[in-house]
């Protein structure tokens, strides 16, 4: 490692020290994102009591967008809420006794409407009284201010976009969900399709093909190691699905591949096309096409990813 590649991680390692610090002594979501039309647990942390005192109270406003709001009681507070339209609009814990030096947490169950807009915050102004003193962590950023450069920021919840529906296509006893590419970026010339197929028959079928109109060739591919490297091989008989087998075809495992493709594929389109088996014969199918990195369907990742500040 270099001088300077040391300094880099040296004041990368004070940033994140500075950060931590100062995120540590806000009142914080645990889990600060979630898709919009998902159940959500807001666990508000209370990291300290108010100038050394101890924390007696505190009230959580819900904000629009956040429905279905019930609290979890809490042994030695008591729960006050106020009920709006969609669940509780307001709710207090009061009458306890929480030490400055000591950590808490206060759980409210919620959903987050379905409307509500991917990419968007919403701001859970709390209000954490000890006694006759208070902290208001009410401030929510107007346009161009980062939360970071609030002195007291409302506890805010980032909305990520809803997880799609599976799209499922039948074919006598076949199902086939979600088919999808990988978008080709840079012309490669060859494209892979991935999609799960469920046999609820009591006969085998097979996979033996799969057409798209930019492809003069849609072939079945198997990955596999050979001396430590991953390598890919078409099988020419296609890819049998046994009775009451789902077989998954995913990046790194079974796939179709599309050869000489004659137009890149572009993430966000839908793309019809035909899949071919031995007895089900043609299957019309929509491939929707996915990001070049992407592991698993586009959209399919119901779970937000969970960020912990600490
Ligand atoms: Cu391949």
């Amino acid at each position: 490692m270099n001088n300077r590649k040391s300094l880099g991680v040296l004041s990368a390692a004070l940033l994140t020290l500075v950060i931590s610090s100062q995120t540590q002594a806000h009142v914080l979501l645990e889990t600060p994102q979630a898709a919009a039309g998902a159940s959500y647990k807001a666990v508000f942390r209370v990291p300290h009591g108010c100038h050394g005192k101890a924390t007696t109270s505190l009230k959580v406003d819900i904000p629009e967008g956040i429905a279905g709001a019930k609290p979890m009681p809490k042994a030695g507070w008591t729960l006050m809420t106020v009920k709006g339209a969609k669940g509780a609009s307001e709710i207090t814990w009061s009458g306890g006794n929480l030490p400055d030096d000591e950590y808490d947490e206060f759980v409210v169950s919620a959903r987050v409407n379905d409307s509500a807009a991917p990419g968007s915050t919403v701001y859970f102004p709390v209000v954490q009284s000890c006694g006759d003193d208070t902290m208001a962590w009410t401030e929510v950023p107007r346009p161009g201010v980062m939360a970071s450069d609030l002195k007291m920021p409302a506890p805010g919840l980032k909305i990520l976009a809803a997880a799609a529906a599976p799209v499922t296509f039948k074919a006598g006893s076949l199902e086939i969900v979600t088919p999808w590419l990988r978008a080709t970026p840079g012309g490669a010339k060859v494209g892979g399709g991935y999609l799960s197929i469920t046999n609820k028959g009591s006969d085998p079928d097979r996979l033996t093909g799969a057409a798209i109109p930019f492809s003069q060739k849609g072939a079945i591919h198997e990955m596999s190691m050979d001396n430590g490297m991953m390598r890919m091989r078409e099988l020419p008989d296609g890819l049998e699905i046994k009775p009451g087998e789902t077989v998954e075809l995913k990046p790194g495992g079974y796939h179709i591949m599309f050869e000489d493709l004659t137009q890149p594929l572009k993430q966000g389109d839908v793309i019809e096309g035909t899949l071919t088996f031995a007895k089900a014969g043609k299957v019309n199918v929509t491939f929707k096409v996915g990001g070049f990195g992407d592991v698993s369907a586009p959209g399919a990742a119901a779970e937000p990813m969970q960020m912990h500040m600490h």
